[in-house]
Parts: structure tokens; C-alpha cells; sequence
């Protein structure tokens, strides 16, 4: 059964494309739109065409899994222009989601009309790639010069609404009768005839073009692709259709071979390959959570509490003390205010959610809650009789969920009758904005609460990946090596300046430096001044906690702009000298060799061990959680690009004891990912 149809509704015939799951534009969906066109084409009695979709969206873009595959024709530019080619009008139908390929399918199309709450975009650049059927030389003509560069350089979408008002979108249909709207449309649109977009002139001002890049530079850094877009559609402002689809078409050919598109498309999938558990089968059937309970409203637990109650899910949390209640809960009401103030969500929006939050001094309060998040300082002896008082309150089924970072899962689970349904849900801070939750599953978790945790995670937008209980887990497991050997190299005779440097310029939004005073120099710290055992003590002893002290590893300007410190480089020099280390010269290679190949090592033990499913899912824990670059695919696609071998000889230079499945992919000339 082709995965095109066509049916006949009087003088229009409409093309169908039912192509599960998002209808991409693979070989047999373009084999099927070409037979199609030619179908119209060859019957007079066509006078015009509408092009839809069944299922959840329109072309959700080209067949991402077909690239780097031999190609089949007919290609999606060569399509495309047989579309626009087609001497009937063609109208495109959009629902859902009109991406990359999609939207360029559309706009060959001559005319467009979408539902309300349709989404059109050209996310490409989020795969490392650009609009490659012709989306950079017809979106400033048919959307304006302005509207294409965002559209191609950031690849965000934007709705219907906003599309008809750029002319991307001629007609908005009823939001359940775009079929019977559509057709309508195209008879209408037999006596205007065709509209070919590239005939077009472009419209709007080219120097928005060069404002554009101003203003994104920082964004974009290490990025190829966005400049790459941009001059695509800069390309459009002063060539010729066809020689600026020759501009476009070599820019997409040098994105396509590069490394970082590479990595940013293994990145895409293991996005969506991470949610799945080995093991359990996709359709187990998962625990309703209607209601959750939050104990702490401190930091994370209001961050916590507010994914739920974006969601709509109602949320009881838990305080000791009515200040502390009144801070969380006061925290929660300002950051939504804050957004309300900053147009992300409407006003009202900020009263549902604050409706939905019930404070409570009672744990009891807790005992119709179908999930329960403990969000309280790292302690296991206070944790474990949190959840031996839950486990007395708690209605049978409901998931009991412990936010700890590193402490033992299991140990927890212990203190309860009902280990089955216990698990960790380490969110990362701010918890109402960072995507990645590791759900770490305990020896006796049970497979339906872990599902049900993945499940939810997606409710509330998170990227979630499972993780086994180890120290750490996954992401701040492989953090400390990384941590310890900056430590040891600043000892060496490294700065901060320079071992941070190498990590901003490898694309890292800042070093170990930079990120220990943000997160605070006296996390973890004992407190005794008294008590110096090392640098980090000794910072913290004369109050150099980091930024939120003004002055850490490195001194803070007001506008918290960091320089370096004499103080600080005295500390290290004594505790070197005391330490008898001999300081040497040291490179930017040794410090990517003792910072970033270690972590590696520790994912390769990770694997070993069973602490992460999958190879990908390290990568996606990285990409999410400590903000490693998109384009360098995350630490285990990086080790493969880098080269094991390579990887193996810089750990053994160094006196590591390397992790036997990495020696095992150095000999086999291996890849993890
Ligand atoms: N190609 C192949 N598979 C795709 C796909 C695509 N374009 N889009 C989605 N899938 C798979 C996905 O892997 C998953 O598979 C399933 O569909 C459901 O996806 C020349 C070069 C459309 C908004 O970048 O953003 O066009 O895990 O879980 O949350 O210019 O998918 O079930 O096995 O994400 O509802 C440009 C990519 C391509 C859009 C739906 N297009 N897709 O989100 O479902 S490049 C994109 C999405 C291009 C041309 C260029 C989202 C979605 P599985 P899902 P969702």
C-alpha cells in the first residue's frame, strides 16, 4: 500500500500522504507526491490540487534517518520544483507541524492554508544543516527577509496565526475542517491560477540581515550552521533564484559532511532513544498521577513543584516551618510573575498555576498524592526517616521519588515496606528550567514505576534518562573526575583562566572554575575555617564562596564579570610548595587530556557497569544537564570522533587506569555511539 493516495473531489484531486509517524519526506513519500503531480498534471480534468496529510502532522521535513544514505531519487529539491513547476494551482493543507522539508514542500506549493494551531519552522539548524529544497531563497520572498532569517537561523517555529501575518500562510481553515477549507480554497484559486514563490520579489530590508547576526553572535557561538543560514538568505538579497539555490545547495553540502551536523543529528535521536527502557514493554500499563506532593520548599523544591503545576497537575508541598513555606511558595508565585512579566506565559496563566498549589506544614497531607518528591537537604539519616514516615502515610501505589544527587537510592528505599516503589528523580537546578531528569532506578524499583517516571517526565517536559544507583549517578559521576584533575593541574602550575579557557573554547558554557563559583565554593564544605585540608577550604575559610560572595576563584565586578586573583593564585602556589609538586609547563592538549578523557573513562565504567542503558543516553545527560556543546554530540559521541585509541594513549601518558570497555574499543577500533 503506497504511502500516497490520491481521490478525486470534483475538478480538484487532493494528495494524501499517510506515512506514520510524522509523514517525513523518505523515498516512498516523494516517489508517491511526484506520482501524484504527474496524475494531475496528465488529466485535464483536474483543474487544481491540494496536498494533505492523515495522521498527527503535515511533512514533519526530510527523512532524517535517509542521510548519509545513497540517495533516491526523486531528490526533495528536484520534488519541489516539480510542485512549483505544476501548471495547476497546488494548495498545501498544513496541520500540525510544517518543518523544514515540509514548510519548503509548502512553499513550492502556490498557495497555503493551516489550522489554527498549526506550527511552521525550519529547524534544520538544530541539526547542524539549513533549509536545503529551496527554504532560504523562497522564505524571503513569500515571509520577508526579517522573518526568514529568524525562522532559518534560530529553526524556532511559529504558529499559524503569525505565519498568516508574514504571507507565509494565506488562509487559516477551521481548526476541524481544514480538508473541506482546503478544497474550497483551491477552487477558488483555479481562476487566479498559479503563484510560483520563486517568481517573487523579496521583500523587506537586507540590513536586517547583518542586525540579525549582530545580535545572535553569542548565541550561535561554535556553531557552523547559523552563519551558514544566514548567508543563505543574505544569498536571496542579491541573486537570482537559481544561482542563490546553487548558494544554498553548496552550503548544505559542506553542513551535511561536517562533523557537528553528525553529532547534532546523533543527538536528535538519542534524545528520543532515551526514553525508551530496555526490557519493559512501550505499552506496560502505567500509574495514573493526578495529584503530587513536594516535602521542601527550598530551591529545588519549588523549582520541582512548578513543572507540575505548568502541566496542570496539582501539587500539596510540604514545609516544617510556615516561614520557610511562605519563602517557597512566595519564590514560586515571583518566577511566574517573572515570566507573566516577560510575555512567556499570559497572567492567567500565573493564577492557575498558583491555584493548583496547596502549602501544607502536614505530611499528612500527602496521603492521596499518586507520586510524592522528597526535595530536602542531603542527608541519609533525615532522608530515611522522611520516607519511613511516607511509607505509614502514602496510599498503596502512589511512587515515592527522592531528589538526592548522589546519595543510595536503595538505602533509602529501605526505610520503607514498599522498595517497589521507590526510585530517585534528580532534577538539576533550577529545576523549573533545566530539561534533564536522571530517574534512577533502585534494585527493587518496579517496572511499572519506572515507566510511569519516564512517562511523566515527558508530561512535564523534561529529557529524561534512566540511570542506576552508583555514586553520582551518571552526570556528576563522570563530573568528578573532571573536577579532582582541575584541581591537581591548577597545583601543577595551570591557572584557572587557562583551564577554564580550554573548556570555553571547546564549546563548554564555562570551566570547572567559573561553574565551582557559581554553584558556591562552600558546597559540601564542613564549615571550620579552622580545618584547611585544601584549596577549596581554604577559599572558603576567608569567605571566597564565588559569585555570591563577589570574589571565588576569581574576583566578581557588580556585573559579576570575573578577573583573576592574586589572592587566590598565592593559595595555590602555597599549597603546591607545600605539597612538594613540581610545577611544569602545561598545554591546552594536557588539560583537554586530564579533564575531558577521564569523564570518558568514567562513561566507558558507567556503560560497563550497567549505571546507563546506553552509550547516548551519557551524551544526552551531558547535552541537558551540564550544558556540553550540541555540536560535539555529547563525551561518548566526542570519544569517537576523538578516536579511542587516541583517547587510551593520552590516559595511560597521564597515569589513569583506563576503563577496559574503552581499551576494548581502542584495539577493535570501536565506536560507542
Ligand atoms: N525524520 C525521521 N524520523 C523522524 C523525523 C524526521 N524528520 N521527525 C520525527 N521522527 C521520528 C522520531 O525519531 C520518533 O521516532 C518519531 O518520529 C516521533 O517523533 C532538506 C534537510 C515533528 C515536532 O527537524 O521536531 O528537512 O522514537 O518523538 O514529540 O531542508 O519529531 O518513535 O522511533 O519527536 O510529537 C527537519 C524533526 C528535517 C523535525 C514531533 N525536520 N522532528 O514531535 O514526536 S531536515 C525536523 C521533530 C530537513 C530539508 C532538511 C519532532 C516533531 P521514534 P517525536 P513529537
Amino acid at each position: 500500500m503506497s504511502v500516497i493516495t490520491t481521490e478525486r473531489r470534483g475538478d480538484i484531486l487532493v494528495i494524501i500522504s499517510n506515512s506514520p509517524p510524522v509523514n517525513a519526506l523518505g523515498a516512498d513519500v516523494r516517489i508517491g507526491l511526484k506520482a501524484g503531480i504527474e496524475e494531475a498534471i496528465a488529466d485535464e480534468t483536474v483543474k487544481a490540487v491540494v496536498i494533505r496529510c492523515e495522521g498527527r502532522t503535515f511533512f514533519a521535513g526530510a527523512d532524517i534517518t535517509e542521510f548519509g544514505k545513497p540517495p533516491v531519487e526523486p531528490l526533495l529539491p528536484e520534488l519541489v520544483d516539480m510542485i512549483e513547476d505544476c501548471p495547476k494551482p497546488v494548495v498545501a493543507a498544513i496541520h500540525g507541524t510544517a518543518l523544514g522539508g515540509g514548510l519548503e514542500t509548502a512553499l513550492a506549493c502556490h498557495y497555503r492554508i493551516a489550522v489554527p494551531s498549526a506550527q511552521l519552522g525550519t529547524p534544520e539548524v538544530k541539526l547542524g544543516l539549513l533549509p536545503g529544497a529551496g527554504g532560504t531563497q523562497r522564505l524571503p520572498r513569500v515571509a520577508g527577509i526579517e522573518a526568514a532569517v529568524e525562522l532559518c537561523a534560530t529553526g524556532n517555529p511559529i504558529g499559524a496565526a503569525k505565519a498568516e501575518s508574514l504571507g507565509l500562510i494565506d488562509r487559516l481553515a477551521g481548526e476541524t475542517s481544514l480538508v473541506e477549507d482546503a478544497i474550497a480554497f483551491a477552487q477558488e484559486m483555479i481562476a487566479q491560477g498559479r503563484r510560483k514563490s520563486r517568481e517573487l520579489p523579496v521583500k523587506g530590508d537586507p540590513a536586517a540581515i547583518e542586525a540579525f547576526a549582530k545580535a545572535n553572535a553569542r548565541k550561535f557561538r561554535g556553531l557552523d550552521a547559523p552563519a551558514a543560514n544566514i548567508a543563505c538568505v543574505e544569498a536571496a538579497t542579491r541573486l537570482p533564484f537559481a544561482e542563490g539555490m546553487a548558494f544554498e545547495r553548496a552550503q548544505f553540502m559542506k553542513l551535511i559532511f561536517g562533523t557537528q551536523s553528525a553529532a547534532m543529528r546523533h543527538i536528535f535521536f538519542a534524545e528520543r532513544k532515551a526514553s525508551k527502557i530496555d526490557g519493559i514493554a512501550d505499552d506496560i500499563a502505567l500509574r495514573p498521577i493526578r495529584k503530587v506532593g513536594v516535602i521542601g520548599a527550598g530551591t529545588m523544591g519549588g523549582g520541582i513543584s512548578m513543572n507540575f503545576l505548568s502541566a496542570g497537575i496539582p501539587v500539596v508541598i510540604v514545609e516544617q516551618e510556615q516561614a520557610a513555606l511562605d519563602r517557597g511558595t512566595g519564590v514560586v508565585r515571583k518566577n511566574y510573575e517573572a515570566s507573566a512579566a516577560k510575555g512567556r506565559i499570559k497572567p492567567d496563566q500565573v493564577t492557575q498555576a498558583m491555584d493548583l498549589l496547596t502549602a501544607t506544614l502536614s505530611l499528612e497531607e500527602l496521603a492521596d498524592c499518586d507520586l510524592i518528591i522528597e526535595a530536602i537537604f542531603e542527608n541519609m539519616e533525615v532522608k530515611k526517616e522522611v520516607f519511613a514516615k511516607l511509607d505509614t502515610i502514602a496510599k498503596p501505589g502512589a511512587i515515592l521519588a527522592s531528589n538526592t544527587s548522589y546519595l543510595d537510592i536503595n538505602e533509602i528505599a529501605s526505610a520503607t515496606s514498599r522498595p517497589q516503589d521507590v526510585l530517585g528523580l534528580h532534577f538539576f537546578s533550577p529545576a523549573n528550567v533545566m530539561k534533564l531528569l536522571e530517574v534512577v532506578r533502585g534494585a527493587k524499583t518496579a517496572d511499572d514505576v519506572l515507566a510511569t517516571a519516564m512517562s511523566i517526565a515527558k508530561k512535564i517536559r523534561k529529557v529524561a534518562v534512566v540511570a542506576g544507583v552508583c555514586d553520582g549517578f551518571i552526570g556528576n559521576r563522570m563530573l568528578m573526575p573532571r573536577q579532582v584533575e582541575a584541581m591537581k593541574l591548577l597545583m601543577e602550575g595551570a591557572t584557572p583562566e587557562q583551564v577554564d579557557r580550554v573548556h570555553v573554547e571547546f564549546g563548554m558554557p564555562m570551566g570547572p572554575f567559573q561553574m565551582a563559583d557559581l554553584a558556591g565554593v562552600d558546597i559540601g564544605w564542613h564549615r571550620d575555617p579552622n580545618r584547611i585540608e585544601n584549596v577549596r577550604d581554604a577559599l572558603a575559610a576567608i569567605g571566597r564562596w564565588g559569585q555570591k560572595t563577589g570574589k571565588g576563584f576569581y574576583d566578581y565586578d557588580e556585573k559579576r564579570n570575573p578577573s583573576p586573583s592574586a589572592e587566590v593564585q598565592a593559595i595555590i602556589d602555597d599549597f603546591s610548595a607545600k605539597a612538594g609538586v613540581v610545577k611544569h609547563e602545561i598545554s591546552d592538549e594536557e588539560i583537554v587530556e586530564r579533564t575531558l578523557y577521564p569523564m570518558v573513562n568514567e562513561g566507558a565504567l558507567i556503560l560497563a557497569e550497567g549505571m546507563a542503558q546506553r552509550a547516548s543516553d551519557i551524551d544526552v545527560v551531558w547535552i541537558y544537564g551540564y550544558g556540553w556543546p550540541v555540536y560535539r554530540g555529547g563525551p561518548m559521541f566526542w570519544a569517537d570522533l576523538e578516536g579511542a585509541d587516541k583517547i587510551v594513549k593520552g590516559l595511560e601518558k597521564h597515569g589513569f587506569a583506563v576503563a577496559p570497555l574503552l581499551k576494548e574499543k581502542a584495539e577493535a577500533k570501536g565506536r560507542f555511539t
